[in-house]
């Protein structure tokens, strides 16, 4: 689905900037509440956000970072790969170096030479890496969606290109062909009549559609693919059938 803060990202990246932009704030509310001494809350606030945003990144980020995978290493010269591939790989290292703290200062669970002392450098250090992490996420959101090729012709009502929707009418795909730059989300809308949208070569398919239900797929990899109803059409542009032009960025 398409996001709600008219960048033409998905639903899911829109949620995930507000989400995690929330939970870079509670950390430094949390950071104060140590401060002050409350310690209990400060735990609870930090321990929170460290399990939630395990949750954004099995249910959003990680799904989504999989598509990227494939086009490294060669892709990295590439902004569109780098920033995201940066930010996935410091990600990891912010997450788990979070869990670690959270079972050393909440639980017993760690062997005494694998505890820690020094409270502060950890937490604070990881305080850092946290933020650069975030940091490098809106920068990854805003290469994906805001940058020069991400907004596309949006504005004037035209669809942006990087979420652009193929209607399933009259047994035909329209517009037959779409072109997008790496990245985009193209969306089948069907109309009327029970179809399918299947890869020609396998990478995507939707199960069938009836009247009123919608299909999406995130394209990562430049190319042209081609596609067609299960239906109504076969591979190779046969009967019902389209193609996506994927451009490189
Ligand atoms: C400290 C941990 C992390 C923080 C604070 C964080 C924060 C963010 C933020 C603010 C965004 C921009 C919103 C969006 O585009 O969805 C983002 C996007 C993204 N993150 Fe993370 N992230 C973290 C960990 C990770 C990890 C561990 C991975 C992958 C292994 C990852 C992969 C991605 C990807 C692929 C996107 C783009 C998602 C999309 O738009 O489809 N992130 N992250
Ligand atoms: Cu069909």
């Amino acid at each position: 689905m398409r996001g709600f803060l008219g960048t033409g990202a998905t639903l899911n990246a829109d949620l995930n900037l507000l989400v995690q932009l929330t939970m870079g704030v509670a950390l430094l509310v949390g950071m104060f509440l140590a401060r002050r001494n409350r310690f209990t809350a400060h735990g609870i606030c930090q321990a929170t956000v460290m399990l939630l945003n395990l949750v954004m990144i099995g249910l959003i980020m990680w799904p989504s970072f999989r598509g990227v995978i494939p086009q490294l290493p060669a892709g990295l010269g590439e902004r569109y790969y780098a920033v995201a591939t940066a930010h996935a790989a410091l990600g990891i290292v912010a997450e788990l170096l979070g869990l670690y703290i959270v079972l050393v200062a909440a639980t017993n669970l760690l062997p005494q030479w694998l505890r820690f002392q020094r409270w502060k450098l950890w937490m604070r250090t990881e305080l850092a890496l946290w933020w650069v992490v975030l940091l490098i996420g809106l920068g990854t959101y805003y290469v994906w969606y805001m940058g020069p090729q991400g907004k596309g012709a949006a504005g004037a009502g035209a669809p942006s290109a990087a979420y652009a929707t193929v209607k399933l009418t009259n047994f035909e795909f329209t517009p037959k062909e779409a072109s997008v730059p790496v990245g985009a989300t193209i969306e089948w809308v069907n109309d009327a009549g029970r179809h399918t949208v299947e890869a020609d070569d396998g990478s995507f398919q939707s199960g069938t559609l009836l009247a009123g239900s919608r299909f999406e797929h995130t394209f990562k990899t430049a190319g042209t693919f081609g596609y067609h109803c299960g239906n109504h059409g076969d591979p190779g542009g046969k009967g019902m059938s389209g193609r996506i032009k994927v451009t490189p960025r």
